[in-house]
């Protein structure tokens, strides 16, 4: 199997174009477009594209086309979902159907990918990276690489699909999300590799992107493994303050560095600087308690959403994104998230700000600044893909990504560099550089496997929470480790009371997370802890911090199987190594 170089495509508000990809170097014109296409060594490609006309041209995307030739089908790919809930792992083209195909329900496409439009039948889809491996068992399937060199001004989206005469094509999108591109105006774009090396296997390949990638973008890597304590799942949206204080009490000789509140203790979704009812003390206060107990105090924020009757959104209703209609109509505050418990005044649905406006920036900016100064180093920010969903922003010249990453870049001058900040719901090619933590899988959940009639909206399942998708999510993206940022696979959940996960699926997803290296947090009641559940924590620890150094000077924890089943079942990692059977939590823990 090898990639083979076939034509530039380009979609534009003046249509689709294409021109062949004939040599390289190559300057070619699609409409209103010119993109210039280079070799090099790391990245096999660099392109930019250009605005030839004296009038600005809106851009959805540009792709390089390969042809996939001498493919022995079926062919398997690596599935990178787009930000940390996507489902991640392997699919099969011609079998498995991209998640758009399914649901209809356009801003919540932008959980799976970054275009939330909906693809072609057949077609597949996989964000910043994949690896494609064919049937070919003469040639063992060699896996074949294609990456993106960067994602902070654009998307990256690998689509495979078939052509008119039923070949298999891949095309390298760079994802605009119709950026205005004034008259004149060029932009480099990020780069393309395809590794193909023989005898490489995809575990090799994925941590050697990943290492490159990451040093090329200032991977923030530096920051000490990471223990704790998460109010999430257990209180859920019904912590208080008392629960609170009295883990805090409870925490005494339990190996936490960070305490970290949650979702719950705001006055509203938006005002994250003032607390409600359940919290009668003010955010000072609690950060001063945490400390107090010689912890790191935590806390959650979504930043980028607003309840539509939060202070925020009512005082400064320009600060919205616009939701628009397919024919340009302005339709009133873009929707970024539905959530019924955080009521909000419009059936639980939030607004997503505009962080393209530069008064929002400083807004976020403050922000980063007063939870830092109300005592708050450790800083989780949630759901913050809502800038990347399609509307009207007054700045029309932001891609998608470029959106997200004002918002977290504003952020991040407010805290200062000494804040940890922890992404979650991330587009993660955004936030490579940002963050010092990043959430790359589903919500963890008390219990391990959902059934499909729990489904919330259709397409949706495999976003849900559920300890079983964050298992496969946590051992497909283990490579990111120390490479984009700390991984964080999700809380530990210790308790065999008040929870539907059995004591061998608690354990299973506990040895998961220690072997991948990442971050451990609990989040339990710990009046619920025994002297078992204590153990095994500090087994997490002890094996999470021997990986954690083996990735800081070696390879990354592999996923040995990846390319193999349509969730991987090993996980490897310093000597250790773990064989889980994902249908029901099983698992054997092997030791150096
Ligand atoms: C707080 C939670 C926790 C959690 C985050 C995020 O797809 N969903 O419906 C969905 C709902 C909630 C969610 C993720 C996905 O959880 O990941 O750790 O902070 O918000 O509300």
């Amino acid at each position: 199997m090898r990639l083979e170089p076939l034509w530039i495509e380009a979609a534009t508000d003046d249509g689709p174009s294409r021109a062949p990809l004939t040599g390289i170097p190559v300057t070619a014109v699609l409409g209103p477009l010119e993109v210039r296409v280079d070799g090099g060594s790391f990245p096999t490609f660099t392109w930019s594209v250009a605005n030839t006309t004296d009038r600005p041209v809106r851009v959805r995307s540009v792709a390089l086309v390969f042809g996939v030739v001498d493919a022995a089908e079926p062919l398997r790919l690596f599935r990178n979902g787009y930000q940390s809930w996507s489902p991640t792992g392997v699919a099969t083209f011609g079998v498995d159907v991209d998640p758009s195909t399914i649901a209809n329900f356009e801003f919540l496409q932008s959980a799976h990918h970054a275009d939330q439009r909906r693809v072609a039948d057949g077609e597949l889809r996989s964000e910043m990276v994949t690896v494609l491996r064919d049937a070919d068992v003469r040639g063992e399937g060699q896996p074949v690489l294609i990456g993106f060199d960067g994602g902070d001004q654009h998307d990256g989206t690998l689509r495979i699909r078939r052509d008119d005469a039923g070949g298999i094509v891949l095309a390298a999108e760079a994802f605009l999300g119709d950026v205005v591109l004034a008259a004149s105006e060029s932009r480099l774009l990020h780069g393309i590799t395809i590794d193909d090396e023989s005898g490489v296997d995809a575990a090799s390949k994925l941590d050697r992107w990943a290492s490159e990638v990451g040093r090329r973008h200032g991977a923030r890597v530096a920051a000490p493994y990471q223990v704790g304590w998460c109010s999430w799942y257990h209180y859920f949206h019904d912590v208080t303050e008392s629960a609170l204080r009295s883990n805090l009490a409870r925490s005494g000789d339990w190996p936490f560095e960070v305490f970290q509140l949650d979702d719950g203790y705001q006055s509203a979704i938006g005002d994250w600087l003032t607390t409600n009812d359940k919290f009668p003390s003010e955010l000072d206060e609690i950060a001063a308690a945490i400390a107090a107990e010689g912890r790191t105090p935590g806390l959650w924020i979504a930043p980028f959403l607003a309840a539509p009757d939060s202070r925020v959104a009512t005082e400064h209703p320009e600060w919205m994104a616009r939701h628009l209609a397919a024919d340009g109509r302005d339709t009133g505050p873009l929707r970024g998230w539905w959530n019924e418990p955080w009521g909000g005044g419009d059936s639980g649905f939030m607004s997503s700000l505009d962080t393209t406006n530069p008064q929002v920036l400083e807004h976020l900016e403050d922000l980063g600044r007063s939870l830092v100064e109300a005592g708050f180093p450790y800083l989780k920010l949630d759901f913050t893909f809502a800038p990347s969903i399609d509307g009207g922003w007054s700045d029309p010249g932001f891609t998608p990504a470029q959106r997200v990453r004002a918002g977290y870049d504003a952020f991040r001058r407010g805290t200062g560099d000494d804040a940890f900040i922890l992404g979650c719901g991330a587009p993660l090619s955004h936030v490579l550089g940002v963050v010092d933590g990043n959430r790359i899988g589903q919500d963890v959940a008390p219990l391990w496997e959902l059934d499909a009639s729990e489904e919330v909206v259709a397409g949706y399942l495999r976003v849900q929470p559920a300890t079983q998708y964050a298992y496969g999510n946590t051992v497909a993206r283990s490579f990111l480790h120390r490479r984009f940022w700390l991984n964080d696979p999700d809380c530990l959940m210790l308790r065999t009371a008040e929870t539907d996960l059995s004591p061998e699926a608690a354990r299973t997803w506990a040895h998961t997370v220690a072997v991948s290296g990442g971050m451990a947090l609990v989040s339990d009641d710990l009046a619920l802890l025994d002297a078992d559940a204590r153990s095994l924590l500090d087994e997490v620890v002890a094996i999470g911090r021997e990986v954690d150094a083996s990735a800081m000077r070696g390879p990354a924890p592999r996923s040995t199987d990846l390319l193999e089943h349509a969730v991987p079942q090993h996980l490897d990692a310093a000597g250790w190594s773990l064989t889980v059977d994902p249908a029901t939590g099983s698992s054997i823990l092997g030791r150096p």
